[in-house]
């Protein structure tokens, strides 16, 4: 049963329709999700023919779910080779689901995890499924065939394509090129196919849509999935044999209006599984007692900034930092809070509570600045030791892949420049639109065919100050090149990492911009090519906050 044909049948009869609304309405008020498709079909649509689950989402875990990790899909013989469609369910009065489906021959996954080692070939066809289209919109008419995905296409939100966040790869279409291409859901399905370089660094790595005029709805409908680079424990041998934990955070929008902004309510949630104590029980997170797990953690909400902590009863718990944005750190210092933008991924080592013991994940307050989204405390799981935990594979060795940390930008800037975070109204109440600008130009919202704001080229070592002039914190985002973070906050970083996003912190009003300082290296010639650098709070990147960088071969 679609969507239409629920609501339809709903509109059909004034009493149906109430019981329809007041079965969305116990949803809400229970928190109740995951379980709202049968109470929704139970209470008005009882004489429809059963659902057609192939054609919408999969269901969501219940609450109090053990939480486990995704599907693996491995490369074998150098290609992992792999279809998943993207598809839209939209329920009565609960939030859009967007979905990548894998069909695993005896059951159909969402957002499988993609492995592979270092020169293995990244084989993925993408059917696009979505049907959503904002209300009060009309849909736009498919472009006409044929239709070349590669040379862009319709920006509603029907519209798609895929990020592989943080993969150095080219910025080439069915690679890593992700502001024109658009697949469209008239299109055949759409085929990316690229090799990890064999001196990429392993790590958590994720895939999400980036079409401007849908990326937003789609990501926070939950359209997310992890890539692992494999052959961490080479890098950090202390994670060999330790269970890997894959832990996704998102967030979902009560309000799917991606032009409201500060937007409305939201939920995150662990693995699809809701965290909304104490509205419902947490996720449950399985140890060991007192056992090592190694955890990769990606922060795919759309908005979010994130404060993790491991917490023991009152008291945070240091965790061994293992690697951040899918690069081994250099220095594994332990941390008591896990800071990560939207986009970003941090991996650690955690040691599991006693037998009895409470502990949790909890997502700390996070400072968000004067015009920001409000970030409140949230219990993500409640972590539970018992002997006879289920916990996931331990992480295997034997992986083809690096041996040794990534390499280090140069230790000279050859260029540094500005860039700053801006907004502005349209008039006094319109919407807000949002720049990304390199000082000295006259800022202005990206457009895909616009020329890059940035030209330079191979072997050119480049610091960029970054500073926010807004009061909300942004999240610069860097495609293909993982920059050296030199600064934050105006302070120079006493450990130094590679990242591929950072939080640029709110500016308070007064005083000097707060900054980040970073360094991109381009002396390897696999970085010529044209990349885009964004806000990686989608909402303001598909309003304006974008740009593109211009690397010349030498
Ligand atoms: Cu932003």
């Amino acid at each position: 049963m679609t969507v239409q044909q629920q609501r339809g049948h709903c509109r059909a009869g004034a009493w149906r329709r109430h019981s329809c609304l007041l079965a969305g309405t116990l949803a809400r008020a229970w928190h109740f999700h995951a379980a709202s498709p049968a109470l929704l079909i139970c209470a008005c649509c009882l004489t429809l023919p059963a659902a057609h689950a192939q054609t919408g989402c999969l269901g969501r875990p219940y609450p109090n779910t053990v939480i486990q990790n995704p599907l693996d899909l491995t490369a074998s013989n150098g290609v992992l080779k792999a279809e998943l469609t993207l598809r839209s369910q939209e329920m009565l009065e609960l939030p859009l689901k967007a979905c990548y489906v894998y069909d695993a021959g005896s059951e159909q996954v969402e957002a499988p995890t993609l492995r592979l080692a270092p020169g293995d070939t990244l084989d993925l066809s993408l059917k696009n499924e979505f049907s959503y289209f904002r209300h009060h919109t009309t849909p736009p008419p498919p472009s006409p065939p044929p239709h070349d995905p590669c040379t862009g296409g319709n920006t509603a939100t029907t519209s798609t394509n895929i990020d592989f966040h943080g993969l150095n790869i080219p910025p080439d279409c069915h690679a890593g090129e992700a502001t024109i291409t658009t697949i469209e859901n008239t299109d055949p399905p759409f085929t990316y196919k690229f090799q990890i370089p064999q001196d990429h660094p392993p790590g958590m790595y994720w895939y999400h849509p980036l079409r401007l005029g849908s990326a937003t709805v789609q990501l926070n409908g939950g359209a997310s999935g992890v890539i692992i680079v494999s052959g961490i424990e080479k890098v950090k041998p202390e994670v060999a044999g330790l269970p890997e934990r894959i832990l996704v955070v998102r967030q979902q929008f009560d309000d799917d209006d991606p032009e409201a902004w500060p937007p409305g309510e939201s939920e995150l949630s662990l693995n699809f599984e809701l965290s909304v104590s104490p509205h419902r029980p947490s996720p449950v997170i399985q140890m060991k007692p007192g056992a090592k797990e190694f955890w990769r953690v990606a922060n795919a909400a759309s908005q979010a900034f994130l404060a993790l902590r491991v917490m023991f009863g009152k008291t945070a718990q240091p965790v061994k930092l293992i690697a951040l944005d899918g690069v081994p750190v250099r220095k594994s210092v332990d941390l008591r809070t896990i800071e990560l933008p939207p986009g970003g991924r941090a991996e650690f080592i955690v040691t599991g509570p006693a037998a009895g013991q409470e502990a949790r994940l909890l997502q700390t307050e996070v400072e968000i600045g004067r015009t920001g989204p409000e970030s409140d405390e949230q219990e993500l799981a409640k972590i539970v030791a018992t002997p006879d935990a289920k916990v996931p594979p331990a992480l295997v060795g034997g992986m083809p892949g690096a041996t040794a940390p990534a390499p280090r930008p140069a230790a000279r800037p050859t260029v540094v420049r500005k860039l700053y975070f801006a907004e502005a109204n349209n008039g006094t109440i319109g919407p807000t639109r949002y720049f990304l600008a390199v000082e000295g130009q006259t800022p202005r919202t990206f457009k895909p065919s616009a020329p890059p704001a940035v030209v330079t080229k191979v072997g050119a070592v480049e610091d960029w100050i970054i500073a926010n002039r807004t009061g909300e914190n942004h999240a610069f985002s860097m495609h293909g090149v993982h920059f050296l973070l030199l600064a934050a906050d105006g302070k120079t970083l006493l450990n130094p990492e590679m990242r591929d996003t950072v939080t640029v912190p709110a500016w308070e009003g007064e005083g000097p911009y707060p900054t980040v300082r970073l360094r991109l290296d381009f002396r390897d010639p696999r970085t010529a090519g044209t990349h885009v650098f964004h806000c990686h709070i989608l909402h303001h990147a598909e309003t304006g906050g974008m740009g593109k960088l211009q690397v010349n071969p030498q």
